[in-house]
């Protein structure tokens, strides 16, 4: 039986990785983890411990008491937040990850899954439909975090044979618990100032194209990832993985398709020049040959479902 580790179980990946985790493996078999408190959904439902993933030597004993065999590293410093604080961004970013994978290498762990970007793409990478191979110049703080991240993986794989898993995530979109610090969260806030107040002042241009992805399909796409047969993978650093594509403009009028009445202004400010720099859309066809990938939500789909939901958490 598997024993998972979540490091990052709080945040707006691992509070959904952390249930949907347990439906499959069992819910005392998947440990949650992470340096502040987690929704009580998560602490409900099985085991939850406060740690931080800079710890090692604590990270270690825990690994070996509850003999975990697959480990997901999910905390990060996101975009915006690193810019605010480049050095410590880099040095959680990047000592977590090679504590981890150095940890894995040790104790002989399974699996281990951890999340990249399409933030290690930059200015000179082709902005449409990005390929999984291309010119990877990131810009950012976070970007460069992303791509050496990439890299010590797929180093890891080749030198000691850790199975290490990854997806170049797009912007992540949910109703169950709030992002923090990145560039792509304009499109959750969104849908809360447009329920409460009825506008929203966007932080990048109208035309700011990104690639974004809702949760559900995320979260479905790790846990196939994680399944996929080793044999079938033909990359070790991060998949490429494509969902939806739009702009600030364009989800607006998605909104106003339900809210009639919502207004959006603009008013751009850094997160602007870090959205330019990343690709507009992906071409995920590595991923879809590999391991069967394909995304189920489209805007229109996602779109109601957000509403629906914020609506409901709200009581509006
Ligand atoms: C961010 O905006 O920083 C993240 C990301 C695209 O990795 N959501």
């Amino acid at each position: 039986m598997e024993k998972i580790l979540v490091i990052g179980a709080a945040g707006q990946i691992g509070s959904e990785l952390t249930l949907a985790l347990r439906k499959v493996y069992g819910d005392a078999n998947v440990f949650a983890t992470d340096i502040k408190d987690a929704p009580k959904d998560v602490k409900k439902s099985g085991p939850f411990q406060i740690m931080d993933v800079m710890d090692d030597k604590r990270l270690i004993h825990f690994v070996i008491r509850y003999k975990i065999t697959q480990i997901y590293l999910l905390a990060a410093v996101l975009s915006g937040n690193a810019e605010r604080l480049p050095l410590q961004a880099w040095d959680i970013n990047m000592r977590s990850l090679l504590n981890i994978l150095d940890l894995a290498r040790e104790v002989g762990i399974n699996k281990v899954f951890w999340p990249s970007s399409i933030a290690v793409f930059g200015t000179t990478t082709p902005k449409t439909d990005t390929p999984q191979l291309t010119i990877m110049e990131p810009n950012t703080v976070y970007g460069i975090s992303k791509l050496a991240g990439e890299r010590w993986c797929e180093y890891y794989f080749n030198k000691h044979h850790l199975d290490v898993r990854s997806i170049r995530y797009p912007g992540l979109i949910s109703y169950k618990t709030e992002a923090g610090g990145g560039t792509t969260d304009y499109a959750v806030e969104i849908f809360y100032d447009a329920i409460e107040t009825g506008s929203y002042e966007c932080f990048l241009k109208p035309d700011a194209a990104l690639p974004m992805m809702f949760m559900p399909d995320a979260i479905r796409a790790t846990i196939e990832l994680m399944e996929a047969d080793e044999s079938k993978l033909t990359v070790h650093s991060g998949y490429n993985l494509s969902g939806i594509s739009f702009s600030p403009a364009q989800l607006a009028d998605e909104i106003k398709k339900i809210i009639p009445d919502f207004k959006i202004t603009y008013k751009p400010d850094f997160r602007q020049a870090i959205a330019e720099s990343w690709p507009k859309s992906i071409d995920d066809r590595v991923a879809r040959n590999d391991w069967g990938w394909n995304h189920e939500y489209d805007l229109e789909k996602m779109s109601k479902i957000m509403i629906k939901e914020i609506k409901k958490k709200l009581d509006h």
